[in-house]
């Protein structure tokens, strides 16, 4: 079993779609192992996002993920992180294969529904950028 780290993005809560795309993600056979909703503060999607600090789409990226509230989750699965990026699609929605979350529920590259760690690294720094130990359930 592998773990892995998702964000139902500010698009996606305040459309009142987070239920719909968590329905994606159980059906898809994720245990979810820990969730929190919260409203990121500037530093903290900075912080999130700093592998991206010198890309030209960093401050849109960062004005989006703090526009309103987003719902943070540490996913468990055989393989969950290839298998979570496979269940969202392609970064841009409109290159995402049909059935997939950033296809039914993303506006656009930017405006594109869910987060998911890229990567065994990326999913240990982001599990712990939003949960200690205690708030992982086993
Ligand atoms: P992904 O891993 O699919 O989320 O994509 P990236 O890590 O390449 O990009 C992270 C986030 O930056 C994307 F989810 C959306 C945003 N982004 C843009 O706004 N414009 C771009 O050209 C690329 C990414």
């Amino acid at each position: 079993m592998q773990k892995t780290f998702t964000i139902l993005k500010p698009d996606t809560v305040s459309a009142g779609k987070a239920g719909a795309v968590l329905s994606e993600i159980e059906r898809a056979g994720f245990r979810i192992c820990a969730m929190k909703m919260l409203h990121l503060t500037e530093a903290q999607a900075q912080g999130f996002y700093y592998v991206h600090k010198e890309r030209p789409f960093f401050g849109n990226l960062v004005k989006f993920m703090t526009e309103s509230a987003i719902v943070a989750m540490v996913l468990e699965a055989d393989n969950a992180i290839e298998k979570l990026r496979k269940v969202m699609g392609a970064t841009d929605p409109a290159k995402a294969d049909n059935g997939t979350i950033r296809k039914q529920f993303g506006t656009n590259i930017e405006r594109n529904a869910i987060h998911g760690s890229d990567g065994p690294e990326t999913a240990a720094f982001e599990i712990g950028y939003f949960f200690n130990q205690l708030e992982i359930v086993r």
